[in-house]
């Protein structure tokens, strides 16, 4: 057995996205493909001779088969070791804690999060560094450069791994050690949290029902809320993670995870509701009858988050994505902490993070996480919430109004078109930003447009500048329309359009967000064309 070099050619559209490379999982099933991409990835961070890395996915079809494919490469471009979950399972946050622990020179996570598995479904990959966080753009810009120019890749001949046992076996050189994927997590967790209020919470006969939606936080939210805090056995539903995620979407949204939202809005609904993705880095919180948006979760966590251990004494900063909604920003203004504001996806958020500039960082699409690990963590997330819950002894509902009255209301909704025409959406969004500097002054119904600008990013750590993350349409009276396509999907083009008015009477806080952002929504069709451009009368997914 020894390393073979096998001849290639570049392959075209290997270019990562929001969230590594995400393709439909036949695919990356195609001859080199996967292949390709690996070695890019090898070669875009200066190869992986003597290093040692993190490797697990979320379960998806074609992860076992994937990571035995990457350990042979691994091996054959000399690597020194590799850590592999136990069949090939890790989340994401537990990757990247585990990168952190183990002081790897970095990681690769398989899962398209949020986009459904299967053979017909989706893939991805992507690459974390040292930290433990996503590829930062320089890297990602390295990896696709690489893509284009690659002519062979190294693989090893035979070295078939059994990631079923636990333990550590050699493929040539490299060591492959295959470990618990739960255990450190779960410490972590126990780290960072009062167990003994949260459990007594439990005792005291608050319910919960958390929906795994059969990905991959099932096993990690079993170990954590039942067998450590004592939630009763059946509190974790859909808890077995399957390769096409039960046929689901596991996207935690009302719109995918509607079962939950049913119980939870229904008669006898448990106390506490929540949900994760694919990944297990994204989170939904609902209380009885009450949704909470992600954009006002993180915003309550900034508030509230020193009544946990770990945050006890205070926040260093709060970071957001753009798009998300400003709630959290009257949060930070309010205790006097900076708050930023970054591009959409995590790996914006890694060097405010490392720089101990911030130490909670969220997104509109219901990821949270904090300085604990460098990706954002679904789990952790409802811990956080648990634990607040623990201390304060109040409903959900009741803790959000409270919220509201304190800091005023961000009504939010983000609506989605998918897969739109990729040119339509293209030109869409050209037509907007070509208009852009003749908005201002411009009114639609009741609304006045004040500012229009293509948000652009410096990073405030290393100066790097990352141009054309989305078009932003400001009205006078502090609304706010924000128009992206999507990085992540796979079929054709998503836009997302994001709406937000804030709201301080306090006799006004009890609106559906649909009809408070009625003015909006219509505003952002008429100066984008939405309908017209898409065809589409409706969106077809609104958060
Ligand atoms: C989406 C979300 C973004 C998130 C990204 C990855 O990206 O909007 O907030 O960071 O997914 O999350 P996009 O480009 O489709 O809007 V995950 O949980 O898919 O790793
Ligand atoms: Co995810």
């Amino acid at each position: 057995m020894t390393a073979q070099v096998i001849e290639t050619h570049p392959i075209e559209g290997q270019q990562p996205g929001t969230s590594g490379l995400r393709k439909k999982t036949r695919v990356f099933m195609q001859t080199h493909f996967l292949e390709n991409y690996v070695q890019s990835i090898f070669d875009g961070i200066g190869g992986v001779s003597g290093k040692q890395l993190v490797i697990g996915g979320d379960g998806r079809f074609f992860n076992d088969t994937a990571i035995k494919i990457i350990l042979r490469m691994a091996a054959a471009n000399s690597a020194k070791a590799c850590i592999v979950g136990q069949n090939g399972i890790l989340s994401t946050p537990a990757a990247s804690h585990l990168i952190r622990t183990r002081k790897t020179d970095g990681g690769l996570i398989l899962s398209a999060s949020h986009n459904p598995g299967g053979e017909d479904e989706d893939f991805g990959l992507k690459y974390n560094g040292p930290n433990g966080g996503p590829a930062n753009e320089t890297t990602t810009d390295k990896i696709f450069a690489r893509t284009k120019s690659l002519t062979n890749y190294r693989i090893w001949d035979g070295g078939d791994v059994d990631l079923a046992t636990l333990g550590t076996t050699h493929i040539g050189e490299m060591a492959v050690e295959v470990i618990d994927p739960i255990t450190d997590y779960a410490d972590l967790m126990e780290e960072l949290f009062d167990f003994d209020a949260i459990r007594a919470l439990f005792a005291s006969g608050f319910t919960l029902r958390f929906d795994a939606m059969h990905a991959v936080t099932g096993p990690y939210a079993c170990e954590v809320l039942q067998n450590r805090l004592g939630a009763p056995v059946g509190s974790v539903v859909n808890e077995i993670p399957l390769p096409d995620f039960g046929g689901g979407h596991p996207d935690p949204n009302p719109i995918w995870a509607k079962d939950l939202m049913d119980c939870m809005y229904g008669a006898n609904a448990p106390d506490f509701g929540a949900a994760s993705d694919g990944d297990g880095d994204r989170n939904m919180i609902v209380g009885k009858s009450c949704y909470v948006s992600p954009s006002d979760s993180l915003a309550v966590l900034a508030d509230l988050a020193h009544l946990a251990p770990a945050y006890s004494t205070g926040l260093a900063g709060v970071a957001r994505s753009m798009p998300t909604s400003a709630a959290a920003d009257r949060v930070a203004a309010a205790k006097g902490i900076p708050s930023f504001e970054t591009p959409t996806g995590w790996k914006f958020f890694g060097n405010l993070l490392d720089a101990g500039k911030v130490t909670l960082c969220g997104e509109e699409s219901a990821g949270t996480g904090s300085n604990h690990v460098r990706e954002k963590d679904g789990l952790w997330a409802v811990l956080l919430w648990l634990n607040i819950l623990a201390a304060k002894r109040m409903s959900v509902a009741e803790l959000l109004a409270d919220h509201w009255q304190r800091y005023g209301r961000n009504y939010y909704s983000r609506h989605d078109y998918e897969a739109v025409d990729s040119e339509a959406a293209h030109g869409l969004v050209n037509d907007l930003r070509a208009a852009l500097a003749d908005l201002p002054g411009q009114t639609f119904g009741s609304l006045t447009i004040e500012r229009a600008d293509e948000f652009a990013y410096n990073d405030p750590v290393d100066g790097s500048h990352s141009a054309a993350q989305g078009l932003r349409v400001f009205f006078e009276g502090g609304a706010r329309v924000v128009f992206r396509l999507s990085g992540t999907g796979t079929q054709g083009a998503t836009l997302r359009v994001y709406l937000e008015q804030l709201e301080t009477d306090p006799s006004k806080l009890d609106k559906d967000p649909q009809d408070a952002l009625a003015d909006i929504i219509a505003a952002a069709d008429a100066l984008a064309g939405i309908r017209a451009k898409t065809g589409r009368n409706a969106p077809d997914v609104i958060t």
